[in-house]
């Protein structure tokens, strides 16, 4: 189902010409109202009349999330503090965090992008949504919620973790759809398992799950598991929160709201955007936003875009989901890993859990790689034999793609710690 036709189905001229529209009334109102991005734009050589359409973009200097917090808390902001309905926080694990304020139009604009997103995988107002993202100053909750008001769906705010109660929920109100972390959807799988709650007896349709890396083999166990289909939803909080970009039916790469989100790819070293289909640093640059829009915002997610037409008919360009990203990215004896790549290999292996953790160790000035992954109970209880069996064709494989040497560890069912948010898959013990 298509929310918003006239937006989805826009005709690229009709596209380009109101992006750059739009992005001239932004460059001007950033260079009026924040002194931070004037500064960054003088500093550039550029001024609010060298932008007289969407391809002038390049010459504009890049907003990074240092940026950002080196302006924690308002630096950003376009507006004044009464106009502000609604902040929220990047959920930054180190350092200062990065704030975000939503004017009441900024808040129309969330909620029908993120209606767009929930119409993709078929929602409608006679559906009920378990939401299970956060609420709070993260953006998975409300971002949800809007979305659902919007389209006039029953919402069940039981926000992140209680899963005891979650499962309950599930059995006892039957929503049709499930919003969370895909981790967090195996964990409630597993949990539901051990309650002897059978999915195919819920009314699970679809789930939107997003917020942190998943693959492709992780989107099957979780159909598989939890008899629903599973879309890809990305956003972040510095751009919106979710909505930015999501899968439709087909599940052929997430549909990015370009009209109010204009997307760039971009080489990471170098700065330089990148044709489509190449992949690169995802650049965004908050078209319509009032309250803290950004301008060419570096997510150091990486993907490449397509504008190849999509069997919905949606015209936007679309990104494929998220391959890694350029910060934790890990570099093991100079090869970059992405923890994606370590999890495709994992879930293709019988007798291995979704559930694992990348330990990286430095011993004698060379960087180890440990990667401890649940078994199933099958496996757990089979011989020592066929353990280390399993072991060894992993390190085989992963050796295979990734050609460094890694040390694969089996361990008990239901050791790796689940989480109720974005799950810790890297535990980086070196010191450098
Ligand atoms: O995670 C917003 C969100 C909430 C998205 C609910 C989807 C669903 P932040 O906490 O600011 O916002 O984290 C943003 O999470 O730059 C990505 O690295 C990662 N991320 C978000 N969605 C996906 C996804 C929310 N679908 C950061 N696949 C982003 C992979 C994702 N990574």
């Amino acid at each position: 189902m298509i929310w918003n036709e006239k937006a989805e189905k826009m005709p690229l001229k009709e596209l380009r010409s109101l992006q750059s529209k739009n992005l001239i009334s932004l460059v001007n109102r950033m260079y009026t109202n924040v002194e931070f991005y004037r500064e960054k734009m003088i500093t550039a050589g550029v001024k609010p009349e060298d932008i007289k359409s969407i391809d002038d973009i390049v010459k504009l200097p890049f907003i990074s999330k240092m940026d950002m917090r080196d302006v924690y808390p308002f630096g950003l902001f376009a507006v004044d503090m009464k106009e502000i309905e609604e902040l929220h926080m990047s959920s930054g694990t180190t350092g200062k965090s990065v704030v975000v304020g939503y004017t009441n139009k900024d808040l129309k604009i969330w909620s029908e992008v993120m209606a767009r997103a929930l119409a993709m995988g078929g929602v409608t107002n006679e559906y009920s949504i378990q939401n299970a993202y956060g609420y709070g100053l993260f953006t998975g909750g409300l971002g949800v919620h809007y979305g659902a008001k919007e389209i006039g769906a029953t919402i069940i705010p039981i926000s992140g973790g209680n899963t005891m109660k979650q499962l309950s929920i599930l059995q006892d109100f039957k929503p049709e759809v499930l919003t969370c972390t895909p981790s967090y959807s195996l964990y409630l799988a597993e949990s539901a398992k051990e309650q002897g709650i059978d999915f195919s007896q819920l009314n699970l349709k679809v789930g939107f799950f997003g917020a942190e890396p998943w693959s492709e083999s992780m989107r099957t166990e979780i159909e598989s598991k939890l008899n629903l289909k599973a879309l890809d939803i990305y956003g972040l909080t510095e751009i919106i929160g979710p909505g930015v970009a999501c899968e439709c039916e087909y599940q052929d790469m997430l549909h990015i709201a370009e009209d109010h989100f204009y997307a760039e790819i971009i080489d990471p070293e170098t700065g330089k955007q990148l044709p489509d289909g190449e992949k690169g640093e995802l650049v965004f640059t908050t078209l319509t936003k009032e309250g803290t829009p950004v301008i060419r915002y570096r997510t150091r997610d990486i993907t490449f875009i397509t504008r190849e037409p999509c069997k919905c008919g949606r015209t936007s360009a679309r990104m494929h989901r998220l391959m890694g990203r350029t910060d934790d990215m890990i570099i093991i004896r100079g090869v970059n890993v992405f923890p994606s790549q370590i999890e495709e290999i994992l879930l293709k292996i019988e007798g291995v859990e979704p559930h694992y953790q990348l330990i990286i160790e430095r011993k004698d000035q060379l960087d180890i790689l440990e990667v401890q992954v649940e078994m199933s109970n099958k496996l757990f209880s089979d011989e020592i034999k066929n353990l280390s069996h399993t072991e060894k064709r992993i390190e085989k494989d992963l050796y295979a793609m990734l050609n460094i040497h890694t040390k694969v560890t089996l361990v008990e069912p239901k050791t790796i710690p689940r989480s109720e948010g974005k799950a810790k898959r890297i535990i980086d013990k070196r010191i450098i």
